[in-house]
């Protein structure tokens, strides 16, 4: 082994547990999980990658899943946005979020919502908006991820108006549900006000927010107030080095290779599918390790990573037998 790889080996070995996150600016997803970063005052590692396909050195460490953000911690790699804000709340507990309580539990059923309707509604908007500046790999992108939408410039303009009218009779309700609280959750955010947060931030980035919530004093310094966490402190790696921090570490051992009974009667070993919900052709791929009503941990080995553990929430995934 040359010295230099080596050197790179032992230095990653010593700082095993840094919190890599791989995204990119302009992905909201993202966004919801550094200001999450912001809000602990942590200390991660940022690997940018592409925002369209193909994402090699994303898929490699995935088993193939390509949406941003994912989080990975020496081998182990933790998909979706709910479930990496779990993990980083179990590593950095302070300072703390609401939790189990009213207020963090209507805050957490708004993330519910955001995340099957009015995200995609903003996002629609947002895109809808620029249709004609969208870099063409960017439309292809996104209508092959939706076939069943036919996206094209026209048919995204075409929304806006209507998008527009949605979003203006829905955005103010989250005003009057905050109504004199200083966050979703109470005195401090709940999970809910990351994902709250990720909407008006992405409506900001075309000026749109103030419009189409005009008024509602108390949504804009709530904004204001979680935007002061900012995204900690980070420094850049390559796509290249997370693989060999990868390469370099073993995934956490999993003590309970429990498999709950599901429809396809699946155990533990076998080769299994894993899919969005709605997503059916966002396949990934890998061996089962663990499913309880939690999580689904599937096992994946090649010569650039080793062998990694990649995580998923139970939650909006489906996972089936490799020949379905
Ligand atoms: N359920 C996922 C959704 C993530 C998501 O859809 N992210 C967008 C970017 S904000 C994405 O990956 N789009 C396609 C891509 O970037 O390849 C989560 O909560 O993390």
């Amino acid at each position: 082994m040359s010295e230099s790889k080596l050197g790179f080996i032992l230095r990653r070995m010593t700082t095993k547990k840094e919190i890599i996150l791989h995204h990119y600016p302009a992905s909201p997803y993202s966004e919801r999980v550094r200001l999450f970063l912001g809000y602990k005052k942590a200390t991660w590692t940022s690997v940018v990658t592409p925002v369209t396909l193909p994402k090699p050195d994303q898929t490699i460490l995935t088993g193939g899943y390509r949406r941003a953000p994912v989080l990975q911690i020496g081998s182990d790699i933790y998909c979706d946005s709910r479930l990496i804000i779990e993990e980083l709340n179990r590593i950095l507990p302070e300072p703390p979020i609401s939790i189990e309580n009213a207020d963090a539990a209507s805050a957490n059923l708004f993330a519910e919502l955001v995340d099957t309707d009015i995200f995609l509604k903003v996002a629609k908007f947002v895109m809808g908006s620029y249709a004609q500046k969208l870099p063409q790999e960017l439309v292809d992108d996104r209508a092959a991820m939706q076939p069943q939408e036919k996206l094209t410039r026209e048919n995204m303009e075409k929304l806006v108006p209507y998008l527009h009218l949605s979003l203006s009779k829905i955005l103010p309700e989250f005003a009057m549900s905050l109504a004199k609280k200083q966050f979703f959750g109470g005195e401090i955010p709940a999970r809910g006000d990351f994902a709250i947060y990720q909407i008006f931030w992405f409506l900001n980035t075309i000026r749109k927010f103030k419009p189409l919530v005009p008024g509602h004093e108390n949504l804009h310094e709530w904004f204001a107030r979680m935007k002061t966490f900012g995204a900690g402190e980070s420094t850049l790696l390559s796509a290249e080095d997370a693989l060999k921090t990868a390469a370099a570490s073993s995934p956490i051992p999993i003590h309970s290779t429990n498999v709950l009974p599901e429809p396809y009667d699946l155990k533990a070993g076998q080769e299994v599918i894993v899919h969005p919900e709605n997503y059916d052709h966002e396949r990934i791929f890998g061996k089962l390790i663990h499913l309880d009503d939690e999580r689904i941990v599937l096992a994946n080995e090649s010569p650039k990573t080793g062998l990694v553990h990649v995580h998923f929430p139970r939650l909006r995934y489906l996972v089936l037998p490799k020949t379905f």
